[in-house]
């Protein structure tokens, strides 16, 4: 069951704001301007957790100006002084690493062990990373400048690994920002907000309103804002890339994915096996460069399924603050819905669905692993981002084959190869569209690599240099920089 002592220093905080969460914009915890809060959930609990505020037009407002105002004292300051910020950003998330696990684990319904050994330390790690580019920035990329304002809206899947991305990179390059958090995760992100005020990061660099995609919607429609950097869906990331047209704004987009995770006759067939545990069940296949599409060598094929149909039997799905937890709660009821239409479309469109039956929670937002073969490559499940910890399974006979079907697809944002042949496995994953291919491994971040899509799975990169790059521009005359 859940582990009390480990809940409590998060219970109480939760107390403290009883009377609800509020925007925090030019350092000080704002009230939204409308007097609006909305619930947010545990979806492993079904419990309420808090009050946040739903932001206004105004409020975006509000938090844009201060961004602008500190722009020009941020951007005065020297890569160093950035760093030392970042570097202190980075310590105090080491610091309050356990409060921030349970508190994401609790928001989002991820397993507490994902968020002590996987999401939080990657946080930290990705706020030292872009300390040392703050240190850089200006050798590395001479003649370059901050963009300015920057509006970023991240979504519920990695909660505080998501405003990492956007926030860290952000800063280092000498930019503020104005944030929204995804409505059903935005808890994290005020705890953020707390850690700021902490470090004495000047008012008005990091602002974090909360709210919807009316909020968002302010955010992307605000003529102040210099650069937008979405991740979420494709179809908001259309509306966005619509919306910016004609704009000055510049524009990332990390979008939706349908990613093949291909396994060669001559695999280490084990090794793969517990390679595609971590690529579609990995918090609850709710990423979005799951390895959602199985592509397996025909002669293999059987004995990869059988193992995996072993293996699945053997996934704890519960409670995700049980540190014994494989597998944790749907984000939310709206995501677990569709989660349950496509897979009853699935097997509408004649594809075998088997379900691994530990037995699911009574109550909260949970479904099993699951496993669909017989996929036919132009149905619906293997085509559509299902996000959820259903794997859609096909067979091929040749590597040219395999490349055809993994690149057919609207998306293009990550591949895994499995083959004990190397020469094989560079030749496949230079011809695959993806921004990213793992060989013999999946799902590996890295602060220093460069990370994103082809195609409908968006543009621009997130970490390493060409992350930096995003959220820098040409600057003529620097001596203006500051008086934009
Ligand atoms: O995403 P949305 P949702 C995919 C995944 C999932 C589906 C729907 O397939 O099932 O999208 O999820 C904000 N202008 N991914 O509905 O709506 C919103 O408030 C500006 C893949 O949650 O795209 C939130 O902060 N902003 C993905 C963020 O956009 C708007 C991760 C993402 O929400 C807006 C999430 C608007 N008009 C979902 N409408 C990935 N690539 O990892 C909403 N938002």
């Amino acid at each position: 069951g859940p582990a009390p002592e480990a809940n409590e220093p998060v219970v109480g905080w939760l107390d403290l704001h009883k009377d609800g969460f509020n925007h925090f914009i030019d350092g000080k915890f704002v009230a939204p301007s409308e007097g609006k809060r909305f619930p947010v959930f545990n979806p492993a609990h079904e419990t309420e957790l808090a009050q946040v505020a739903q932001g206004s037009a105004a409020d975006v407002d509000k938090a844009v100006k201060a961004a602008r105002k500190a722009f020009k004292s941020w951007s005065a300051l020297s890569g160093h002084e950035r760093a030392v910020y970042l570097y202190a950003i980075a310590r105090h998330i080491q610091k309050r690493e356990r409060f921030l696990s349970v508190l994401e684990t609790m928001d989002n319904g991820k397993p507490i062990r994902e968020t002590r050994d996987i999401d939080i330390p990657l946080v930290a790690r990705h706020f030292y990373h872009h300390a040392g580019w703050a240190e850089l920035v200006e050798s590395e990329f001479p003649g370059e400048g901050p963009v300015g304002v920057c509006g970023q809206i991240i979504p519920w899947n990695f909660p505080l690994l998501m405003l990492a991305w956007k926030i860290a990179p952000a800063l280092a390059a000498g930019n503020t920002v104005v944030l929204k958090p995804a409505e059903y995760t935005p808890l994290t992100a005020l705890a953020f907000a707390e850690i700021c005020r902490e470090v004495g990061l000047p008012a008005g660099v990091v602002n974090i309103v909360t709210g919807d995609g009316v909020t968002g919607n302010a955010i992307v429609e605000h003529a102040d804002i210099d650069k937008i950097a979405f991740t979420g869906s494709t179809e908001v990331g259309r509306i966005i890339r619509e919306k910016t047209a004609g704009t000055g704004k510049k524009l990332s987009l990390e979008l939706g994915g349908k990613s093949p995770f291909i396994v060669f006759e001559d695999a280490d067939l084990d090794g793969a096996v517990e390679g595609v545990v971590d690529a579609i069940w990995f918090n609850q296949g709710q990423v979005c460069c799951a390895g959602s599409r199985l592509l397996v060598q025909e002669g293999v094929a059987e004995a990869v399924y059988a193992k995996l149909r072993a293996r699945m039997a053997n996934l704890r799905v519960g409670d995700p603050l049980d540190k014994s937890v494989d597998m944790g709660a749907i984000v939310d009821p709206v995501q677990l819905k569709r989660i349950k239409e496509l897979v009853a479309k699935g097997e509408a469109e004649g594809a075998t669905l088997f379900q691994a039956n530990k037995g699911l929670p009574a109550k909260g937002c949970f479904f099993p692993p699951s496993l669909f073969t017989n996929v036919a490559p132009a149905s619906t499940i293997a085509e559509v981002e299902i996000f959820g910890p259903v794997l859609a399974a096909m067979t091929f006979r040749t590597p040219d084959e395999a490349v055809a079907i993994a690149n057919n697809s609207r998306y293009g944002l990550a591949a895994s190869v499995w083959s004990e042949n190397i020469n094989l496995s560079l030749d496949v994953a230079a011809k695959l569209k993806a921004g990213v291919v793992w060989i013999n491994g999946t799902n590996m971040f890295d602060a220093a690599a460069g990370f994103g899509g082809y195609r409908e799975s968006g543009y621009g990169r997130e970490g390493g240099r060409e992350g930096m790059a995003e959220y820098l521009k040409p600057v003529t005359d620097k001596s203006l920089k500051a008086d934009e």
